[in-house]
């Protein structure tokens, strides 16, 4: 095994269920820890729950039940949901889990002793819905109201524990501006970023007083609860704090919505800093990339549960239900918001990918192929031998080495529209290689069947090739394919930790002649909208 793949997503929050936003990052993470499953690499792939809100406590006293039990229900949802989409994360870490909180006491007690925590006070304007402050030229701006809710910012005044931001300002620059070490993408992101913190850091409390219980204390002071948010930025540590999993870190991938890029690219990094200095540390270090994407709106406009364009559990499962789970991941990761604009979710656009690009191209050319292969050889993979002439000095292990070159460049910049279509260019090619050399035409004519054998073989190899570089995506229609085509032992391979080799199995020629092919159900038939 050559090395090691770390990647996240934000730990969501319990106050409600799961929705389309929380499905979408955790399932572009799920595409790149197969990738790099499939690379060999030792993956670990974290997802989870950040429970210590107030608006946890808040929505659990409207639905009438304990904070906790509202907290449990949810996480499962949360758990539940990932589980029935095929996420294969390798932990779900909750914060309300002893071995988080201990472990952030432990943080947190490590930078009290050295002075990177202190104890201050604050006043500034309160956003109760993000659980932030908000800086006063951003408030002003948004005529004291919520940028994200619209709701009246709240003065507030506080007696807290405040975090040493401030010292951390140069060093943050300076690591960002060069991005060898950590870095943030998208680069307009990234440059935002580096803006705010040349107009200067402030520290920033990081502890709270009131009447909620709820969260975790700060070690020696019971009267103050560890902020929610620098309690949740840990998680990514606390997780694999461990013997065992200390060699994950740092992290390779955080990815994360836009709308928490501060709290990821300025402060985490800061305390990372802070706890890495100290004696015993040094392993503790920066993450390699902070990967921000943007929104999803719903048919045109932003989300919301008034207008009813909600994309909320009950759809999600709808989709997965009427498309396929497959369908539902490959279009949330081929064609969603990961750079810098916003994508559509509407059922239209929804239905012409499925059909273009999984009935049309992937499922029609594997029907096409396994049918030829059952008609013309009775289901048993030919012998490769002479191409047809009509072929045209075809070169397929050239045609396989471009998009397997695509493939991996747009898989290593994030690019996963661009890697699934490297990978739909093989079938695509297999397509006019059909066309161009008809072997059911050929098949017609005396003595032609050798021909008409290397054609089918070529296609099996070519989308043998195509279904490996397809597996992130389509994980469970790609096993039904290996299964139908004597390559089960792909899945087995990859079950195990490391065992992919996709350096090896996508070359050239692997495919042995008279393994059975079999046709079956199209994987992906052809959606017919129903008529109004
Ligand atoms: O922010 N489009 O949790 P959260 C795309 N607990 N992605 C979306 C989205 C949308 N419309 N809406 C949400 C929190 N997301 C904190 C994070 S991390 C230490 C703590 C996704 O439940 C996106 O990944 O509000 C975003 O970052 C995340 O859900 C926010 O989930």
């Amino acid at each position: 095994m050559s090395s090691k793949f770390y990647v996240t997503t934000p730990i969501y929050y319990v106050n409600g269920e799961p929705h389309i936003g929380h499905v979408y990052t955790t399932a572009i993470a799920d595409v790149l820890a197969r990738y790099h499953r499939l690379l060999g690499e030792d993956t670990f792939f974290l997802t989870g729950t950040d429970e210590h809100a107030a608006k946890v406590v808040d929505s659990a006293a409207e639905n009438g039940v304990s904070t906790q039990e509202w907290a449990d229900r949810n996480a499962q949802a949360f758990q539940d949901t990932f589980d029935r989409l095929g996420m294969t994360h390798d932990d779900f870490i909750r914060t309300t889990q002893d071995r988080h909180i201990e472990r952030v006491q432990s943080y947190v007690k490590q930078l009290l002793d050295s002075g990177d925590v202190y104890l201050g006070e604050y006043e500034g304007w309160y956003d109760a819905g993000q659980e932030e402050y908000v800086p006063e030229n951003k408030a002003k701006e948004s005529d004291y109201k919520s940028p994200v809710s619209d709701q009246p910012l709240v003065r507030k005044t506080e007696k807290n524990y405040f975090f040493k931001l401030s010292a951390y300002g140069d060093a943050l620059l300076q690591l960002l501006g060069s991005g060898d070490v950590f870095d943030v993408q998208p680069t307009a992101r990234k440059n935002e970023v580096l803006a705010r913190i040349r107009e200067g850091l402030n520290d920033i409390p990081i502890s709270r007083t009131g009447s909620s219980d709820w969260g975790i204390k700060v070690p020696g002071d019971d009267t103050h609860t560890i902020y929610v948010w620098i309690d949740a930025l840990f998680n990514y540590l606390s997780t694999v704090d461990t013997d065992d999993r200390r060699k994950y870190w740092s992290t390779d991938v955080h990815l994360i919505g836009k709308e928490i890029l501060w709290f990821h690219a300025v402060i985490w990094p800061a305390m990372l800093l802070a706890l890495n200095k100290l004696p015993g540390n040094e392993w503790i270090r920066l993450p390699r990339l902070l990967y921000t994407h943007s929104q999803w709106i719903a048919e045109g406009k932003k989300m919301s549960k008034i207008l009813g364009n909600f994309i909320d559990l009950a759809q999600i499962d709808h989709y997965a239900e009427t498309f396929g789970l497959d369908a539902l991941r490959y279009f949330l990761t081929t064609n969603g918001p990961l750079g810098t604009t916003d994508s559509d979710f509407a059922e239209s656009k929804f239905i012409e990918v499925y059909n273009t690009d999984l009935a049309n191209t992937f499922g029609n050319c594997f029907s096409r192929v396994s049918n030829m292969t059952a008609r013309y050889f009775d289901g048993k993979l030919p012998e490769p031998g002479e191409e047809p002439e009509s072929a045209n000095g075809i070169e397929h292990d050239r045609v396989i080495d471009k998009a397997v070159r695509d493939y991996t460049k747009a898989m290593k910049s994030l690019e996963l529209s661009k890697a699934a279509d490297a990978a739909m260019g093989i079938v695509r090619a297999v397509d006019s290689y059909i066309e161009a050399t008809q072997p059911f035409q050929l098949a017609k004519q005396d003595g032609k069947l050798p021909q008409v054998g290397t054609v089918l073989y070529n296609c099996a190899e070519s989308l043998r090739v195509a279904s490996l570089l397809l597996w992130p995506f389509l994980p469970e229609k790609v096993q039904e394919m290996w299964q139908r085509t004597g390559c089960g032992h792909y899945a087995d391979a990859l079950a195990d930790r490391g065992g992919g080799d996709l350096d090896n199995w996508r070359q050239w020629g692997q495919s042995q002649p008279g393994s059975e092919i079999q046709k079956g159900d199209p994987l992906f038939p052809r959606f017919q909208p129903a008529k109004a």
